[in-house]
């Protein structure tokens, strides 16, 4: 999910620079000990559910970093990211977010929710060195779990698309099995040179074109554009930002494959998330509601699967 324009840095790191469930922590640079925080410990993952539209169901999760702060609390990616990847951390921190990732499927798999994959945003320039690529998929291997269920979430940045061996890599990637989702689409650069060349399963809109869309003609044109054209080129799309019922409606009515955001589910750590979940899905079985996705579970209930999905496999890495 998406980190402000303005921080591109950020928004290429490993943690996933966004973090939209509290107001940010931001910590002058002088006060920022980001590779004190990894050496410590104090760098955590959190996970936001991703819904799929079609039936509500949640179908993945992604991992956001979080600074457990000693005497601030907890501190969003902005606050720290840029200082990690200044500081030529950005390959260690994502070396842990693939093993909290790895580990994070194993304790869905023992908490019955082995349909559920977990997402990790990884920076452009990791995926432009092999042996990163490499790790992930020995990594994944050696933790038995399947690649469909590890997405790995790139942001669009100018020096990937025309780069060899970062298209090399993603495309070992996906014949390894592993899903692929380009990130914060429309912030970045030369986006639909992205959209032509690299092997992509979801193309996961910017939270800025999502909020508030259904406010406005253009915005909502835009969207609407924005989800045929990647339909189009047989990817799927991810809605990121949802935080209004209004704009939910209207991605719903797009035919939008996944969403994301506060409305519907915030970021949360690990002890968190397995109890919520079996309590959604426990909920979601009876036809009951919780309070949360009261409005949701009503708009997506009776509502048909759209006709490009029915009939078809739903489970990601499907669609293209
Ligand atoms: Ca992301």
């Amino acid at each position: 999910m998406a980190n402000t324009h303005a921080h591109t840095v950020p928004s290429a790191g490993p943690g996933g620079a966004s973090a939209p469930q509290s107001a940010p922590h931001h910590l002058p640079v002088e006060q920022v000990d980001a590779r004190g925080a990894l050496a410590r410990g104090e760098i955590e993952l959190w996970f936001q559910p991703e819904f799929r539209l079609a039936d509500g169901k949640v179908v993945a999760v992604e991992a956001l970093a979080r600074w457990r702060h000693p005497t601030r609390g907890i501190l969003r990616p902005d606050a720290f990211l840029t200082q990690i990847v200044d500081e030529g951390l950005g390959v260690a921190l994502t070396r842990q977010v693939m093993s909290a990732c790895l580990a994070c499927l194993t304790t869905l798999d023992r908490a019955g929710h082995s349909d559920v994959a977990v997402a990790m945003n990884v920076p452009w320039d990791w995926i432009v060195d092999r042996k990163n690529v490499d790790e992930l998929i020995r990594l994944t291997e050696q933790a038995g779990h399947h690649p469909s269920r590890m997405i790995v979430e790139i942001v669009e940045s100018a020096p990937l698309v025309r780069n060899a061996h970062a298209l090399r890599n993603l495309n070992v990637l996906r014949a390894h099995g592993f899903v692929l989702a380009l990130d914060d689409f429309g912030t970045g650069y030369n986006a639909l040179e992205h959209l032509r060349y690299m092997p992509l399963n979801y193309i996961k809109i910017d939270r800025s074109l999502v909020e508030k869309c259904s406010d406005d003609v253009r915005g909502a044109r835009l969207l609407q554009g924005i989800v045929a054209m990647v339909h189009g080129i047989g990817a799927a799309v991810t809605v990121e930002g949802v935080s209004r019922e209004d704009d939910l409606n209207f991605v719903l009515a797009l035919n939008a494959d996944l969403a994301q955001g506060n409305l519907l589910g915030e970021a949360m750590p690990i002890g968190a998330l397995i109890p919520w979940l079996s309590g959604l899905c426990s909920d979601q079985r009876r036809g009951g509601r919780r309070m949360r996705d009261e409005s949701f579970s009503a708009m997506t209930r009776d509502r048909p699967l759209p006709s490009r999905q029915r009939g078809r496999p739903t489970f990601f890495g499907a669609h293209v």
